[in-house]
Order: C-alpha cells, then sequence, then structure tokens
C-alpha cells in the first residue's frame, strides 16, 4: 500500500471533519479494502504469468463498497451479485486462500476450482456468487428475498448489479414484484459509468440511474461510493427501512474502475484525465488519510494492517499454487443439487 498512498494526492476537503465511528470501524474499512486490493493485485500479476486464465474483472477503485458492506449489514444477511465480485466475496469473509485457490482453478478452491474469478459461492457466507449474466442475478435476488420473507427471518437479501445490468428487463419486473409484496431486498447499482466500453450517457437520457426506483415508489437514493463511511451510512439507513418491514429499498452507489472491463480492455474510451480525476479520490488513500489527520490511529498501526495482509495473500498464492488440480472424473460432480439429473450424456 505505501505505493499506493505515495503517488496519491488527496485534497483536504475529501476528507471528512468528524469521526463518527470508533477505531475499529475505521481500521477495519482500511483492512477490507486493502486486502481486496492486495488480492485483486496479486491476482493480475499471477494472470500475467497464465497461471490464471479466462475472463478476470477486478475490482480496482470500488472498493470502498466491500468496505461499506463488511459493517453496514449483519453476516446472516444474504448477498449475491455480477461477475466483478471477488472483493464482494472477500468482504463475506470468504478465506483469501480458497478465493485466490478458485482464481487458480485448483480443487482447494471455494467452489473446488469448477467456478474461477466469476462464479465465488459459499452459502456458509450467505454469499450466492457472482452471475456471469449481466443482469441476471437480479430476479435471483429478489427470489432469496422472497425466501427469507417467507421463512420469517430478520434477513435482508443485497442484490448487487452495474449500470449496464440497470437497463435490462428483469430489473423492472423483479422492482415491481418487490415492491408488490415489500420483499426485503436491497437493490444496489454499482454505477462505474461504463458498461464494458458503454457509458451511461450513451444509452440512456437519465444518468441518475437511482430515480428509476421513483417509477415503483422504492425509496432510492445516490451514494458517494468513494467513501467506505458514505456507504455503510446509507446501508445502514437502507437495512433500517427493509427490516422495519417496509419493503425494498435501491442504492446507486456512484463509484468507479481504475482497469478496464476486464484484463484484456486498453479502456481507450475514457481520457486519461478522467481516471487521474478518479484515482485522486481513491478510497485506500481517503480513509487513510482521515486516519491519520484526525487521530484515529498511528501510522505504525497502519503499516502493521498492511504488513499483515501482505503476508495473508503471499500464503494464498502459495496455497493456490501448492494445490492440486480438479480431477476429470470428478467434472459432473457438484454441478446439479438433483443426484440423478437426467440430461447429462458421457
Ligand atoms: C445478458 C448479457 N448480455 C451481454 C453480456 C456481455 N457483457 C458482459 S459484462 C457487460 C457489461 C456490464 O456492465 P455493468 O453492468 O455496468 O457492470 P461492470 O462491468 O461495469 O461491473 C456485458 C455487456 C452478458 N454477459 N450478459
Ligand atoms: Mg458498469
Amino acid at each position: 500500500m505505501a505505493d499506493v498512498l505515495e503517488k496519491k494526492k488527496v485534497t483536504e476537503k475529501k476528507v471528512a471533519e468528524a469521526n463518527k465511528y470508533d477505531k475499529a470501524t475505521y481500521l477495519r474499512w482500511l483492512e477490507v479494502m486493502y486486502r481486496v486490493r492486495r488480492f485483486e493485485e496479486k491476482g493480475l500479476f499471477a494472470y500475467s504469468q497464465q497461471k490464471i486464465r479466462g475472463f478476470f474483472h477486478v475490482y480496482i477503485g470500488q472498493e470502498a463498497i466491500a468496505g461499506g458492506l463488511a459493517t453496514g449489514i449483519r453476516p446472516e444477511d444474504k448477498i449475491v451479485t455480477a461477475y466483478r465480485q471477488h472483493g464482494i466475496a472477500l468482504t463475506r469473509g470468504l478465506d483469501s486462500k480458497s478465493c485466490m485457490a478458485e482464481l487458480y482453478g485448483k480443487e482447494t478452491g471455494c467452489v473446488k476450482g469448477k467456478g474461477g474469478s466469476m462464479h465465488f459461492f459459499s452459502a456458509q457466507h450467505n454469499y450466492f456468487g457472482g452471475n456471469g449474466i449481466v443482469g441476471a442475478q437480479i430476479p435471483i435476488g429478489t427470489g432469496i428475498a422472497f425466501a427469507e420473507k417467507y421463512k420469517g427471518t430478520d434477513n435482508l437479501c443485497v442484490t448487487m448489479f452495474g449500470d449496464g445490468a440497470a437497463r435490462q428487463g428483469a430489473l423492472y419486473e423483479s422492482f415491481n414484484m418487490a415492491m408488490t409484496w415489500k420483499l426485503p431486498v436491497l437493490y444496489i447499482c454499482e454505477n462505474n459509468m461504463y458498461a464494458m466500453g458503454t457509458s451511461v450517457k450513451r444509452t440512456s437520457n437519465v444518468h441518475d440511474l437511482y430515480k428509476v426506483g421513483a417509477a415503483f415508489d422504492m425509496p432510492s437514493e445516490s451514494v458517494d461510493g468513494m467513501n467506505p463511511e458514505s456507504v455503510h451510512e446509507a446501508l445502514q439507513r437502507a437495512a433500517a427501512h427493509i427490516r422495519s418491514g417496509k419493503g425494498p429499498y435501491y442504492l446507486e452507489i456512484k463509484t468507479y474502475r481504475y482497469r478496464g472491463h476486464s484484463v484484456s480492455d486498453p479502456a481507450k474510451y475514457r481520457t486519461k484525465e478522467e481516471l487521474e480525476t478518479y484515482k485522486e479520490k481513491d478510497p485506500l488513500v481517503i480513509i487513510q488519510n482521515k486516519i491519520l489527520k484526525n487521530k484515529i490511529a498511528s501510522q505504525a498501526e497502519i503499516d502493521a494492517i498492511v504488513d499483515k495482509i501482505n503476508v495473508e495473500i503471499d500464503e494464498a498464492m502459495e496455497f493456490a499454487e501448492n494445490s492440486s488440480y480438479p480431477l476429470a472424473s470428478e467434472l459432473y460432480e457438484d454441478n446439479y443439487t438433483q443426484k440423478d439429473y437426467p440430461f447429462i450424456t458421457d
């Protein structure tokens, strides 16, 4: 992290003045966000060595959302999201070793090496995974929320999607059903301004995507997604509303990805100036500056967190490298819950 922090200048006004939360919360945000950044930077390195193959979409720049999710909802709440999902899985508490092994396609991965970068999953962590079909998880999350209501729990289902998915018909159908039945679902649009190379401005005359909620009378807000503090606050507001039985809530979290859509994207559709503007709002830098400026913790305490995560991710890589690939004979295992699924042929 040292170089991430040294290279970036952050204007003082980006640092909120007062401490609203305790020291442990600020340090937790730093730790969660740095874990995601380090995990993906190391993953990109392994990808460049062809140790990781296939699709690979990183979250770098968007980590404040993972940070907010670590504190703003409960571990019993469910989450389902799209394919840009390593950071969400990690913030749910999936072990970095099992996530890194999954990227490597190894049998020790969180889905035994059969999912890869887009398809982490862990029922134990209430993480219903990454989905590769744009918008497919919106009705799935709505259904998970229905199940929670049916079972009479106090849990909500956080259903996340990108700005590109926000124009899918499935979203409108799900919003309508969720409001009609007052389902405990928190919809989050991570608006990073681009769907592959297509900017939000090219796909609709409505650029503030939270406004879509108004058509359904769904409470909807726009949130600063470059700061875990604002994400946390919005999540708590939304969760309180949902848990009171009033039904869904929609947050459009405005964020930015520093890398291309996936590893193969040179991102020529945006200017260097635009990228630099957002790098000045780097959530990791913002939170570290706040911690230091407001004397929440010392530089030594920050360094200790950074060192701990560096070791954790190095160990995760070693674990992934030393693990075995799944056996070919297990190809058809774990794909279907129905044991006698009749449509498999050799
Ligand atoms: C139904 C469907 N259409 C097209 C694609 C190809 N595709 C993959 S990612 C993507 C862009 C989605 O962008 P967004 O929802 O904003 O998510 P982001 O990548 O920005 O996180 C597209 C069009 C797909 N996977 N599924
Ligand atoms: Mg997008």
